[in-house]
């Protein structure tokens, strides 16, 4: 769903955002989400959805049990498939889409996404009944010389709810990166409301190079201002799972060089002026898997005429697990 206030000349236009155009798009996402999940209730039990409900995200430790955790890390430490990777100022992002050819590869990862108390838990947080995307996915702090990481600055990925859950494979600890939410800021209060209205009018001239693409960047005077707590970092062990609507305020914690975090990352995003969870046949994500790929491969051969690489480019499978090498001495400066 289109969200930039700096692409999109109506959705910036700040007189139809004095009008109101934003905050009306909002409430009713919100309304429409709320209606959705509703639908979807009987998929969860009523301790998860009032954990999501009133924080905006859920911590499920020890999901599988001893001897399933250890086959899908046993799995997940010699992946195969193809791998992309994103740089990301100095983080690097190595992903392997778990389509059907890779799920054949590594059977302990489709016992994961077939498993019913995950494949549920994730359709009802994403208020979509459609099968998320699954990755295999690695992030890697400090490995290589660059700015600061984007993802390490306080965010509200759009306008609307969208699910991301992330299985950990690793203890996420201070040095890692935890995963960061402001608890109960997907809610649309009464003082969010208001500072969505404020930001929308001003949002295609802010200049942090997101908030003016439709993901607002808070500070801790923002928070104030919306009288939300500070963020709270989930330090978990390995065998979490965390699902969380990345509308509430979020970020990666920061994380010592060369730290890396692996995990099963699941992305839902559904369009949010439709009232209905749609259907959850598996040919749409067939399709959608295709397209991803046809997307990938077109963005590459585009990059290759620049002599660049495209921002999902391809790397050989052993980075995945790789380990960081030293980095050039002004790499912390
Ligand atoms: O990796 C993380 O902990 C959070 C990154 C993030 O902001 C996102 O995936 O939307
Ligand atoms: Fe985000």
């Amino acid at each position: 769903m289109s969200k930039s206030f700096r692409d999109n000349p109506v959705l910036g236009s700040p007189l139809l955002n004095r009008m109101g155009l934003h905050a009306v798009r909002l409430v009713t996402a919100h309304a429409l989400n709320r209606l959705r999940l509703f639908t979807l209730a009987p998929l969860v039990p009523a301790e998860y959805r009032r954990e999501y409900r009133r924080n905006g995200f859920v911590v499920i430790e020890n999901f599988l049990a001893t001897e399933e955790f250890a086959a899908l890390e046993a799995q997940l430490r010699d992946c195969k498939g193809e791998v992309r990777e994103c740089i990301q100022g100095d983080t690097l992002t190595h992903r392997i889409l778990l389509d059907e050819d890779n799920l054949e590869l590594m059977p302990a990862c489709r016992a994961l996404v077939e498993d019913k108390r995950y494949e549920r838990l994730l359709k009802y947080c994403a208020a979509r009944l459609k099968r998320p995307l699954y990755y295999v996915q690695s992030i890697k702090n400090g490995f290589v010389t660059g700015n600061s990481d984007p993802q390490k600055v306080l965010h509200s990925d759009t306008f609307h709810s969208s699910m991301k859950a992330w299985y950990f494979i690793d203890d996420v600890d201070a040095d890692r990166g935890p995963f960061t939410y402001v608890p109960g800021s997907h809610r649309l209060t009464w003082k969010r409301l208001k500072w969505e209205y404020r930001r929308s009018i001003i949002g295609r001239d802010l200049k942090d190079g997101y908030s003016e693409k439709g993901s607002m960047r808070a500070d801790p005077e923002d928070l104030v201002d919306m009288d939300l707590p500070g963020p709270r970092a989930l330090m978990v062990p390995r065998n979490t799972l965390v699902v969380a609507d990345t509308h509430g305020f979020h970020c990666r914690g920061s994380a010592a060089p060369g730290a890396s975090r692996l995990e099963i990352w699941a992305y839902s995003r559904t369009n949010p002026f439709n009232p209905l969870p749609g259907l959850g046949l598996r040919v749409f994500s067939r399709i959608e898997h295709y397209l991803a790929r046809k997307y990938w491969v077109w963005q590459d051969e585009r990059a290759a005429k620049r002599n660049g690489q495209s921002s999902w480019h391809l790397v050989p499978t052993a980075k995945m697990g790789e380990k960081p090498r030293p980095l050039a001495p002004d790499a912390s400066s």
